[in-house]
């Protein structure tokens, strides 16, 4: 029988709805700070097949999700094509910023799919594990690598990467399609090597005014999708445009994906109606589960009511937060499994 995941991201409504949650592997879990100790360095841990396929189980054989997420990161992408990036200790990813042409000029596109190779490895290590859970591949959008590629670490405003975009389009463009070219090859790999969806996360697809969501997510967004569809016609893609508003209608319309995560601050029940049969993955609050209890169980109710009669994955509107207890997630699984 086919899996859970897939029936719904082929417009089953499947019920109980399948679950997973973002960031599932991760801070949060303590065998997954063992491991975490054991690799030292985060982009040594993304590129160790054997420690990266252990992590993304660990979810799955602790609460028994419906799909695993390959463990890796989006800025593995900005490394593999040649940009210094590290994870200092508590302060989140670090990397050379790129803000002039030479910046630009001095990306690799040849040998990225080499570099990613324990990636890709890994992936076919998690394939043959999974048994009826489902692998979803993954990349980051180009407009929200492009943020840390260019502010050269997170952000609250993401100034420089807009001022980039506003003053210097053609810099701007020439960075973007670039990313399109890689972001579209990586997941074309990962799918080969058998992911069975794909998710883009564009995170930062809400510090944009309209138009500018519309060059930057919708337009390289849809352009991943018709490369990635050309040559895997039958793979799902799910796209994350992280607080889009309103926007996700026409994010949905315009794009071309096969399915939408919709985030935290997204009325859920809006989006149910709006969406007609695209299946929905989301949108607990991370904060609710962080609470659990009470709070946590009356919110993940909202999420049912906007999920019954239609295609829909659960999942949180963002990532696990890592002070988040593990027993909240078991009683989570159970509340849906219930319903
Ligand atoms: O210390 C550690 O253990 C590192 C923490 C960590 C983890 C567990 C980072 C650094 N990345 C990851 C894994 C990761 N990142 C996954 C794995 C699979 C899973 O979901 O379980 C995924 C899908 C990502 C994607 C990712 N990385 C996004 C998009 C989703 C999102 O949460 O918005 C973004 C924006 C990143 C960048 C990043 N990587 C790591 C951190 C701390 C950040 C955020 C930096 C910031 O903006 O402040």
């Amino acid at each position: 029988m086919t899996k859970a995941v897939l029936r719904a991201l082929g417009g089953e409504a499947v019920w109980p709805p399948p679950v997973w949650l973002m960031r599932q592997a991760g801070r949060y879990l303590p065998e997954y700070r063992a491991i975490r100790a054991q690799a030292g360095d985060f982009v040594t841990l993304c590129t160790t097949p054997r420690m990266a396929a252990e992590v993304t189980l660990q979810p799955l054989r602790r609460f028994g999700m419906d799909a695993a997420i390959l463990f890796s990161d989006i800025l593995l992408v900005p490394w593999a094509l040649g940009q210094l990036l590290r994870f200092a200790e508590g302060e989140g990813p670090l990397l050379e910023p790129i803000r002039d042409a030479a910046g630009v000029a001095a990306l690799r596109p040849n040998g990225l799919l080499d570099r990613l190779a324990p990636v890709l490895e890994t992936v076919a290590r998690v394939r043959a594990e999974v048994g009826d859970a489902t692998l979803i591949g993954f990349a980051g959008a180009p407009w929200t690598v492009a943020c840390y590629m260019v502010e050269g670490a997170g952000s609250k405003e993401f100034a420089t990467v807009r001022a980039m975009a506003y003053r210097e389009p053609d810099l701007f463009a020439a960075l973007m399609d670039r990313l399109v070219e890689a972001t579209a090859a990586f997941l074309c790999a990962q799918i080969a090597a058998g992911a069975e969806t794909v998710m883009l996360f564009d995170s930062w697809a809400g510090v944009l005014p309209a138009a500018g969501f519309r060059a930057h997510v919708i337009e390289p967004t849809a352009e991943i999708v018709q490369r990635v569809r050309g040559e895997h016609p039958t793979i799902p893609i799910i796209g994350f445009p992280r607080l889009a508003g309103t926007q996700v209608a026409e994010y949905v319309d315009l794009t071309g994906v096969d399915a939408v995560a919709i985030d935290t601050q997204a009325d859920a029940a809006h989006w149910s109606a709006r969406l007609g049969r695209t299946p929905v993955q989301g949108n607990l609050d991370p904060i609710a589960l962080l609470a659990g209890g009470e709070a946590q169980r009356l919110s993940t109710e909202t999420v049912l009511d906007a999920a019954r009669g239609r295609p829909w994955i659960f999942n949180l509107g963002h990532g696990i937060l890592p002070a988040t207890p593990p027993e909240h997630v078991t009683d989570l699984l159970a509340t849906v499994r219930a319903a």
